[in-house]
């Protein structure tokens, strides 16, 4: 073994930890996140989380990559906030069909004060149905946080995206700090932070490593780590992006784990166009985490009975 890796217990890493494990060839890094993987988790248990679009479309804001930005012609259709009832009859479905976790996803810059009422009871009577509970809708002040917490909401959603330094060629209407604010208040109130980002939008390697260098080095790192691959949507700056291989997908995957060793590590985005091997790999690298459910937010998602056929040839057991 070569002794150029450092890997500190607490200490923050530093950028050329992360770039020294991405020039490591493929087998030595996979072999090392999986030695981290199974320090701190089974490998062969994987969370189980369902999404769904609470409120679609029609959003304010110009992030690059996404269908329900009103500033692109992506011929999705808009809605209002969803009724409580659809969200709890979907919240019992999901649970049937083995998710641990649901998570309800806005199109917003941030959520009005005059939904935080609803809002916070669709968070009360999910959790009564035995589930985790997430939520993603964009930037909070301290108060919403504070409300959705006191919700007994378990985590909040709010990606970086990418790195600071490619950001604001993705996203113009808020700043990376902005997201860092509204993350600081979610760990303010006390719930948990699940915070990624997405590759494929035409970022550099570079770009990827100052990306997973700015997760790991948060105070704590975030318990949630989804790692996206750009769904490629029509009608959007972002539409015609080249997609990463899988090979530099799974290397992503394993220095997130070693990186930070007890998150989850979530596989989200991007699985649609993923061959079952290259899923496996990533399992391999330390993915513990899933989309699981044939939709997304608003694109798909390969659905129960391909999951059940994949996890079935693994041995590996949904939890
Ligand atoms: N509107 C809220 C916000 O942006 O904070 C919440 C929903 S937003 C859709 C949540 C995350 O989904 C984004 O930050 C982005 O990382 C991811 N995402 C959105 N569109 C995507 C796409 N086309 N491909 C991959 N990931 C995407
Ligand atoms: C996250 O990082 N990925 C999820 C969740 N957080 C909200 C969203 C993925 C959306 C993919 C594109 C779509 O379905 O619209
Ligand atoms: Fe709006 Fe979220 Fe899409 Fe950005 S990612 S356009 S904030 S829904």
């Amino acid at each position: 073994m070569d002794g150029e890796v450092r890997i500190p217990a607490a200490a923050k890493w530093a950028r050329k930890d992360v770039e020294a494990l991405m020039a490591l060839p493929f087998a030595e890094l996979v072999f090392r996140a999986a030695e981290v993987h199974r320090e701190h988790h089974n490998p062969n248990e994987v969370q189980a989380s369902r999404l769904l679009s609470i409120k679609t479309g029609g959003c304010p804001e110009d992030c690059g990559y996404c269908s329900q930005s009103a500033k692109f012609k992506t011929g999705l259709k808009a809605s209002k906030l969803m009724d409580k009832e659809v969200v709890l009859t979907e919240a019992r479905r999901a649970k049937t069909e083995g998710a641990s976790r649901f998570c309800m996803g806005a199109a917003w810059r941030a959520p009005k004060d005059r939904d935080m009422g609803e809002l916070c009871e669709m968070v009360g009577e999910v959790k009564a149905l035995g589930l985790e509970t997430c939520m993603t809708l964009g930037m909070l002040s301290e108060g919403q946080a504070q409300q959705l917490s006191d919700a007994g909401l378990d985590y909040y959603n709010h990606n970086i995206d990418t790195s600071p330094e490619y950001y604001d060629k993705v996203i113009s209407t808020r700043t990376f700090e902005d997201r860092i604010d509204t993350l600081e208040k979610v760990r303010g109130a006390g719930m948990k932070v699940c915070c990624g980002g997405i590759v494929g939008m035409g970022e550099k390697v570079d770009d990827r490593a100052g990306f997973l260098l700015a997760l790991a080095n948060m105070t704590p790192p975030p318990e949630s780590v989804p790692i996206n691959s750009l769904m490629p949507i029509e009608g959007t700056p972002l539409g015609n992006s080249e997609p990463v291989g899988a090979i530099d997908f799974v290397r992503l995957i394993a220095v997130a784990r070693i990186l930070m060793p007890e998150s989850y590590v979530r596989l989200s985005a991007g699985r649609e166009n993923m061959s079952e091997e290259a899923q496996a790999l990533c399992f391999l690298a330390g993915a513990n985490s899933i989309f699981v459910g044939d939709e997304l937010l608003t694109t798909n998602n390969p659905g129960q009975a391909k999951d059940t056929a994949l996890f079935e040839q693994l041995g590996v057991m949904l939890t």
